[in-house]
């Protein structure tokens, strides 16, 4: 989860996952990564819960953690102690470069996940989205540099700027071993970029009309909760599984029921070898052949090989050679 501070992440992890984190009505309150587990269908989903990005986007907002805003004092700790609050990357009132810094590790952990979700307030929903994506862009904006060992006869650096900035890359370092020309070019980016799986989450909607919630709900990638009146958050869940783009496994011994209380949890399309290589690095090599139950399966249970795809719920029972 990334968002803007306030925007009710904490109250969201705590909504779906058993773990307790820092929630108060102030901003900067979590001020490190805090995990989560979301039960779900046996599966096990980890949530985390990443600090506010703030300083880029908002610098206007800046202010001092004792500042007077809105006519109250803004307290920094559950004590207002400025230096309590557990593991804090930064004092309470960050420098810009601290705050960007800081800011680089959210964008960096957020990329190794395999969906990210953007809260927002949704009374303030569409600014926030906005902002949140220049902030993200900006955070990537360490520079170009382009180097070449060849003369390059069909690039130059500003056409390279130019299809990097068409591609919303800004941070990048370029080298050419050939004299590439812009197809070639344009099909390394293409091959190396990775898209982030994003779900935008406006939380808050029992604080605006219905008019606007019907709004907001029709956004593409976009849920609408509210972790206040508990609104949707099974649906949020579900959805974060779809979009995980996972299935579940259950394995099963001979003559012995499936384990349905464990499922193996790997991804879409997989195979019966990825399968294998998900109980045991040694089943691969010992392996007859399957036997499966389920939607995959044309008659059950349908004897099958390490290409077979499985599907969700399927149940796997592996055959191993004898040992002769
Ligand atoms: N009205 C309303 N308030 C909410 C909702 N969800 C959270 N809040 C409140 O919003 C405030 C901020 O929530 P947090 O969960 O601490 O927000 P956060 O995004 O974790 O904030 P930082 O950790 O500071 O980035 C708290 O007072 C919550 O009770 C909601 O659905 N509706
Ligand atoms: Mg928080």
């Amino acid at each position: 989860m990334v968002g803007f501070p306030s925007v009710g992440k904490s109250t969201v992890l705590n909504k779906l996952t058993e773990t307790r984190s820092a929630v108060a009505s102030y901003e900067f309150t979590t001020l490190c990564a805090i995990p989560g587990v979301i039960q779900y269908k046996g599966a096990k989903i980890q949530l985390l819960d990443l600090p506010g990005i703030i300083e880029v986007a908002l610098p206007a907002r800046r202010f001092h953690p004792l500042e007077e805003r809105d006519g109250g004092l803004i307290p920094t700790g559950a004590d207002g102690d400025p230096s309590s609050g557990g593991c804090r990357l930064g004092g309470g009132a960050q420098g810009a470069s601290e705050g960007k810094g800081r800011g680089r590790q959210v964008v960096a952990t957020a990329k190794t996940a395999d969906l990210v979700l953007m809260i927002l307030d949704a009374a303030n929903g569409d600014v926030q989205k906005r902002l949140l994506q220049q902030e993200l862009d900006a955070l990537e904006r360490r520079g170009i540099r382009m180097n070449s060992s060849v003369q390059l006869t069909q690039l130059n650096e500003r056409i390279v700027f130019g299809i990097l900035h068409d591609y919303h890359i800004f941070n990048a370092e370029v080298n050419f071993h050939e004299d590439a020309s812009v197809d070639d070019f344009i099909d390394v980016i293409e091959g190396t970029r990775v898209y982030l799986p994003c779900l935008y989450v406006f939380n808050k909607i029992d604080t605006v009309t219905l008019e606007e919630v019907d709004r907001l709900a029709r956004e593409p990638d976009s849920m609408v909760v509210s972790c206040e009146w508990g609104l949707n958050l099974d649906r949020l869940v579900d959805r974060i599984w779809r979009q995980l783009d996972l299935v579940r496994i259950y394995t099963k011994k001979r003559a012995q029921p499936p384990a349905f209380n464990e499922p193996l949890i790997v991804r879409r399309h997989s195979t019966i070898l990825d399968i294998c290589r998900g109980v045991h690095r040694t089943l691969q090599d010992n392996f007859k052949y399957a036997l499966l139950w389920g939607t995959s399966a044309k008659y059950s249970p349908q004897r099958v090989g390490f290409s077979h795809v499985v599907e969700d719920e399927d149940v796997v029972q592996i055959v191993k050679k004898s040992n002769n």
